[in-house]
């Protein structure tokens, strides 16, 4: 089976920067997935995107070296099972709160002996390799997002579900569960949230990824530690991109950069 190189990146102490996906073109896909990512994932919680575009954009992503994710719509394993057989090599799934959640996710992204996975790898196989049944229960990587107090209060107990390969740390659901205003820099409380989760997830041996507001605040949170850091998302850069544009040939400068999710 084709390795994870996200796996290997982790285990040899690269920083993995991750591209988000939420416009549903496989062409935007391709565009971003070959400016050097070194994954890429497709969002269909927040992202504009069904099962029919994931599949053309998971195959756009396919003809670079950056390893294509998902981020699951929902805990729905069914979902979740569709987007491994659509050649996902790793789920980072929505709202993580309890240990029995986070077991349940795993086990959907494991075939049986680790898990309850159903069979039929349509393009798991084209794109890991005919061998890719013997060797998906280890190659394929599964994220709990952390996102809220109830999921911090049970971090350790979710940390410990067999399987699981990291967390990805939503630090705007995290602010709102937390009683704080979403924002591209992160009130105290939330700080001392993340810096809690990446804690716990580092001493316990996990990868950690987190979404950032932009490339400094990604640069930023790679040096305090964590493993992924995803800087932005498309629809954002476009954003970006297209108002600098506006406002230079209007002899002005952009002073605010938005905040992606
Ligand atoms: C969050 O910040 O809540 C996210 O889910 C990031 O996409
Ligand atoms: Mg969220």
């Amino acid at each position: 089976m084709r390795p994870n190189l996200l796996k290997q990146k982790f285990r040899a102490g690269e920083p993995i920067v991750n591209a988000w996906l939420s416009i549903p073109s496989s062409y935007a896909a391709e565009v971003v997935a070959s400016q050097g990512f070194d994954s890429v994932t497709v969002d269909l919680q927040h992202g504009m995107i069904g099962f029919d575009s994931a599949v053309g954009m998971l195959q756009a992503i396919s003809i670079t070296s950056a390893t294509p994710l998902v981020r699951s719509p929902s805990r729905d394993t069914a979902q979740i099972m569709r987007l491994l057989d659509a050649g996902a090599y790793g789920v980072i799934c929505p709202s993580i709160d309890t240990p029995e959640m986070a077991a349940e996710f795993v086990r959907a992204c494991r075939y049986p002996g680790a898990g309850t996975r159903s069979f039929g790898p349509a393009r798991g196989v084209l794109y890991g390799g005919a061998d890719y049944f013997s060797h998906a229960n280890d190659e394929i990587m599964a994220f709990a997002m952390i996102e809220s107090q109830q999921a911090l209060d049970n971090l350790e107990a979710i940390l410990a579900t067999p399987g699981l390969d990291g967390v990805y740390i939503g630090p705007n659901d995290l602010a709102l569960s937390l009683g704080a205003i979403p924002s591209a820099q992160p009130d105290d409380v939330v700080e001392r949230a993340i810096s809690d989760i990446l804690g716990q997830t580092l001493r316990r041996g996990l990868l950690a990824g987190i979404f950032c507001s932009d490339g400094d605040m990604a640069r930023r949170r790679v040096e305090q530690g964590f493993h992924l850091v995803t800087p932005g998302n498309d629809a954002n850069a476009l954003a970006v991109a297209s108002s600098s544009r506006v406002l230079a040939a209007r002899g002005g400068k952009l002073a605010v950069q938005g905040n992606g999710y």
